[in-house]
Formats: C-alpha cells, structure tokens, sequence
C-alpha cells in the first residue's frame, strides 16, 4: 500500500512538474537569472540544434572521462616508486593506427547531423511568406515584401517607459508579428555596419551585412512572444537594438497586416500591436483613434 501511495505521489509530483513546465513554455520566451542551458526550442530548426547539442555533450563527456582516467592511470601506475626502470618503446603500430583512426570516426560521427543541420536551417525551400530584416545603428527595420510591402522600424522601449511585465533591455515598441506554423523567409541585411539578428529560442542568428543579403527561415511552434539580440557588436548602442516576435495565429496576423497596411498608407506611423487588435475585438478601442491607447 505504502509503495503504491508513493509512486501515485510521484506521478502527481511529475504531472505537476509537467504543468509547470508548459506553463513556463507558454509565457514570454527571454533569458531567465540563473538559467542553466539554451532556452526551451520554439521551431524546428532549434530543436535540432538542441538534439545536435545533446549529442555532442556525450561525445565529449566520454572523451574527458576517458583522457582523464588514461592520465590517472598513468600517474599512478608508472610513477617512479613504482616502475623505477621506465620503457624504452617509442613506436606501437597497432596504438598508432587506433588514436589516428578513432578520432577520424568519432569526427564523422559528428559532421553527418552537423552537415544535415547546417543545411537545414539554410532555406526553407517552400516559404509561406517573406520577412525582411535590416540592421541599422542602433534599431531593426522590418518589411513584409508579399503582405503588402509596409515596412516599420523597431525601437528598444527605455527602462523608464517599460509597463508591468515588459523584460528591461528586451522590450520593443513595434514587434515582429509572424503567424505560428507558418513558414517564414527571413532575409537579412544591414543598411550601415554589420549587425546580426538572433533569436535564441527560434534557432536563428544571421549576420546583417552592408551590400549582402542573407537568407534564413523560422517557422514559430506556438504563439508567444519571443526575444532576441543583436549578437554582433555594432557601435555604441548595440546592446540597446533587441528583436521582439509575436507568434500569433493566422486570422490575428491577417488582421494586424490589415492595419499595418492602412496605418502606413495614412499617415506613416506604426502598425497596430497585437494587443491593440485584441482590444479592438473586444470594443475598448477603435481603429480611428489607435495612437490613444499607445
Ligand atoms: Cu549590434
């Protein structure tokens, strides 16, 4: 009776770490004080490098294990108390041909995901729309080329205008909206000096390069918001230029590109948020004065 009660406790405890854990998944996903490891993967991309990750650790921890115990062994079996007339040996064919051998195949082992890896998060070939990036010092601008071709510039929000729950540093004014499950093109330039778009839980960090055009893709699992960084210094404000991406899903993202697009041909300022859009279904705000509510 007793081992039944505890493993019903245990299962209870892991249903509870379970929830836990999807509830965390579906809050913003940012960068955590004590984190430990990458954040939870978002897109398929990012859960191969995960896998890919996970892999390479074992790899590794055996190699150290094995290089360690090689050198303990060592140590102690012939130190000089111990083995007081060393070996004159230089060449051993068989050892020779193993250490040149062994390291050749655990490299191939690692280079078959690595290559298929590096070609996955290349292009995806069947794109359901494109997202145009472009670094500038010290903000992103983001076009949708097949939604109309408006475009927005992305401004980090300064600590002193953040609202509850906003992540300092991370924060944007206009986020990227994208439609969850969908396949996006992202294709990445910078418009004065290099930058590089990354976003952590998506898999995706790109060089933006003056005079060339970078292609990558992301297709968002689940909708949420998620941030990143520019991860290549720029200039003096380039801690201050972080990327924000709202997963949404499709009806949403067609409405917010229904705004954007009369927004811009209006007067030029920015598209709705999805927030905004929600409050205008629910009747607490109305499209002819959007910028009240900002
Ligand atoms: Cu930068």
């Amino acid at each position: 009776m007793r081992s039944i009660l505890s493993v019903r406790s245990v299962v209870a405890f892991a249903a509870v770490a379970l929830v836990a854990l999807f509830a965390d998944a579906a809050l913003a996903q940012q960068p955590h004080p004590w984190q430990l490891g990458m954040q939870p993967p978002a897109s398929p991309v990012k859960e191969f490098i995960g896998s890919f990750h996970n892999m390479l650790l074992v790899v590794i921890t055996l190699i150290t294990v094995f290089v360690l115990a090689l050198l303990l062994y060592t140590m102690v079996r012939f130190r000089a108390a111990a083995n007081p007339n060393p070996s004159k040996t230089s060449h051993h064919t068989l050892l020779e041909v193993a250490w040149t051998l062994v390291p050749i195949l655990i490299l191939i082992v690692i280079a078959v995901p690595s290559f298929r890896l590096l070609y996955f998060a290349d292009k995806a070939p069947e794109a359901e729309m494109t997202l145009k990036v472009t670094g500038r010092q010290w903000y992103w601008n983001y076009e949708y080329p097949d939604q109309g071709g408006f475009q927005f510039d992305s401004y980090m929000v300064q600590e002193s205008d953040l609202k509850p729950g906003q992540p300092r540093l991370l924060e944007v004014d206009n986020r990227v909206v994208v439609p969850v499950g969908a396949r996006v093109r992202v294709l990445i330039h910078g418009s004065d000096v290099i930058h590089s778009w990354f976003l952590p839980s998506l898999g995706v960090q790109k060089y933006a390069m003056p005079g060339r055009i970078n292609e990558t893709w992301m297709q968002v699992d689940r909708p949420g918001v998620y941030y990143g960084q520019c991860n290549q210094i720029c200039g003096v404000n380039h801690a201050f230029m972080p990327v924000a991406i709202e997963a949404v899903d499709k009806a949403t993202f067609d409405r917010w590109v229904d705004e954007a697009k009369k927004r811009f041909a209006q007067d030029g300022s920015a598209p709705l948020s999805v927030a905004e859009i929600r409050m205008m279904e629910t009747g607490s705000l109305t499209a002819q004065a959007p910028n009240a509510a900002r």
